[in-house]
């Protein structure tokens, strides 16, 4: 029997079954390895940390594009640090009333091999003309980008460990509040609040943001496969409250059928459990 097994905390492992591993790569950047199993379907792991399955995606997915644009229905350009598999481009690029994605993706063979293994995430992205795929380090892009260029990047990474590191730095928000615009939003992948790890990255994260933008809050989702299945993004932003500014009848008009996101949910989102919002302010 093949167990695919991750290490959660120092004491405690989560396992999933698998039929069949599919490919293993060594890229320059991390180690790449795709699995298929009954009960995910196909995954990846990124340096044995899982990123995304058939069966849950479309969670993280729904969660880290449409609470921006049920909050801004008039955002245009927008910008994906990391999201190799394809994921949240795919979800951006529904929007008819996007005009230019970038995305920003260290490492090409995230991508390629998601086209290969993860068509669901990653094939319908290459084809659209308002994409800009480039393979590049995302903090090395926005040092490089012009001033006020963006209404929304959307931070889309792995945990900051190895490559992923850079994403979690003040300079890297820094460079965020530069590029974006007078109404720009940036969401970004905020981890986890219960085990203690990921905890501590979430805390220093929101630290390190909340000193840079005007407007931030913490956001939740239900992720079965990342580390305790409560999994969190931010929403950070010069001047739309997504709480207070939410177009419901704007982003319903937009039609879009969507599994997980609703409006309802938009706003529920937002209120956090108190060991999170302690967890978040605490020194
Ligand atoms: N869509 C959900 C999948 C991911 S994968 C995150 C991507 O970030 C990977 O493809 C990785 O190569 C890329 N990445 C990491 N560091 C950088 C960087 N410095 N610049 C650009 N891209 C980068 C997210 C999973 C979240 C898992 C949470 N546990």
């Amino acid at each position: 029997m093949n167990w695919y097994t991750e290490q959660w905390s120092t004491e405690c492992k989560f396992s999933i079954k698998y039929d069949e591993k599919l490919y293993s790569e060594k890229t320059p950047f991390q180690q790449i390895d795709f699995y298929k199993g009954k009960e995910f379907g196909t995954f990846f792991t990124l340096d044995g940390l899982m990123m995304v399955n058939e069966k849950d995606e479309f969670i993280y997915h729904d969660m880290i594009v449409h609470p921006a644009f049920a909050t801004n229905p008039n955002i245009k350009k927008v910008l994906i640090i990391g999201g190799g598999d394809g994921g949240t481009a795919r979800e951006v690029l529904r929007y008819s009333s996007v005009e230019e994605v970038i995305m920003a993706e260290i490492d090409e063979r995230v991508f390629r091999l998601c086209q290969q293994y993860l068509p669901i995430t990653a094939e319908t992205v290459e084809q659209d003309s308002r994409m800009t795929l480039l393979f590049d380090d995302g903090l090395n892009f926005v040092k490089n980008a012009s001033d006020a260029s963006f209404d929304l990047i959307l931070v889309d990474s792995t945990d900051p460990i190895s490559v992923g590191e850079g994403l979690f730095t003040t300079a890297f928000y820094e460079e965020c509040y530069r590029v974006l615009n007078k109404d720009g939003i940036l969401i970004n992948q905020h981890e986890s609040p219960y085990f203690a790890e990921y905890a501590q990255n979430m805390k220093k994260a929101h630290k390190k943001i909340k000193d840079i933008f005007p407007i931030t809050h913490v956001y939740q989702y239900h992720m079965p496969t990342y580390p305790s299945g409560h999994w969190l993004f931010g929403f950070a932003s010069k001047s739309y409250d997504p709480i207070k500014d939410i177009d419901i009848n704007k982003w319903e008009s937009f039609g879009l059928k969507t599994k997980y996101y609703n409006t309802s949910l938009h706003i529920g989102a937002f209120s956090l459990p108190t060991y999170v919002k302690e967890g978040l302010d605490a020194d």
